[in-house]
């Protein structure tokens, strides 16, 4: 990682991820430059997958294209999953040195009825925890099941603590955007640059 601090570059980084599994080519930019478009293509091969990490995109102001070509004949599970590492790795590394940020980040957002808080540190501690009240088996073609695996998964590989709730909601594809966009909004907040180049950290040190 490079010494120089420069508040203004362009967060960016490309993972590429292959295994018996699935393959996948995932690129994040965290700052899109004022004026300029974001750029959000993504190609999981699960419908509400999509919409999901769409969504996330969308609200955390970033640009996301993300390809997968997975094992669907055999369930949703390793796709879910692997989409959410692929993105936790470029979101780390696109960080890189954790420099200069607020480090903590949280976001509420409503959708109609449902209502989602995501509480977010960039801290090098991975852990998930949460309660997202998801009542049915299915949203689409994605298990609900694995929708707390895809934050788990993420918090993982993107080295951060995250808590994800639902406070309250009745359907569960409301409950689940809410949800991705509440992660978004907490984003947003916890990747804000303060231009003094400082580690958050009485550790001096937030990297992993
Ligand atoms: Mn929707």
């Amino acid at each position: 990682m490079a010494a120089q601090y420069d508040p203004h570059s362009i967060r960016t980084a490309t993972v590429t991820r292959k295994t018996g599994e699935t393959d996948i080519q995932c690129t994040l930019t965290l700052d899109v430059e004022a004026g300029a478009k974001q750029v959000i293509e993504v190609d999981t091969g699960i419908g509400f997958l999509n919409h999901m990490l769409h969504a996330l995109a969308k609200h955390g102001k970033m640009s996301l294209q993300l390809k997968c070509k997975g094992d669907l004949e055999v369930d949703d599970h390793h796709t879910a999953e692997d989409c959410a590492l692929a993105l936790g790795e470029a979101f780390k590394k696109a960080l890189g040195e954790r420099r200069g940020i607020r480090r903590y980040g949280t976001g509420f957002a409503p959708l109609d009825e449902a209502l989602a808080r995501a509480v977010l540190d960039i801290s090098s501690r991975p852990y998930f925890c949460g309660d997202l009240q998801l009542k049915r088996e299915k949203i689409g073609d994605l298990s609900c099941e694995m929708i707390p695996h895809v934050f788990h998964s993420f918090a993982e590989a993107a080295g951060v603590t995250l808590h994800v709730d639902v406070l309250r909601g009745f359907n569960d594809h409301h409950k689940s955007e809410s949800a991705f966009k509440a992660l978004a909004l907490a984003i947003r907040e916890a990747i804000q640059r303060d231009n003094s180049g400082d580690v958050p950290s009485t550790k001096g040190v937030l990297a992993v």
